[in-house]
């Protein structure tokens, strides 16, 4: 009896450790899938967007033939991609994305691996 309870004990802490886990990944997703809900309301409507992540990023150079642009981001995760702040020079995967955006700009971006490159797969500026 006593190696019951001891053992349902530890069931119930596992499974708490377990739910734990889910609910801070539960709150992550849901704060990104608000972001993406606004870049999705300005650009196109993809539900294939649900995941990933926004992260702040300051547009320090945009180069419209070249499709890429140059931000500083922070700390940066998506489903594909992770990195320390720096900045850098990303492709972009739709010329479009940069239609509105100059150098100086606060941005929100999404970066996912594109053909085995860091991609900007989304991107809106911040007012
Ligand atoms: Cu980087």
């Amino acid at each position: 009896m006593e190696n019951l309870l001891i053992k349902t004990t530890a069931a119930f802490g596992f499974a708490m450790l377990v739910l734990n886990a889910y609910a801070d990944q539960g709150n992550g997703s849901m704060k990104m899938d608000m972001g993406n809900m606004k870049m999705n309301s300005m650009q196109m409507g993809s539900s294939k967007t649900a995941g990933l992540a926004t992260n702040e990023a300051e547009v320090k150079a945009v180069d419209k033939a070249g499709k890429a642009i140059t931000i500083q981001h922070g700390p940066l995760k998506s489903t594909t991609v992770e990195m320390p702040p720096m900045t850098m020079t990303f492709p972009v995967q739709n010329a479009s994305l940069l239609s509105t955006v100059k150098a100086g700009d606060k941005v929100k971006v999404a970066v996912e691996r594109v053909k085995d490159q860091a991609t900007v797969t989304a991107l809106t500026v911040e007012k």
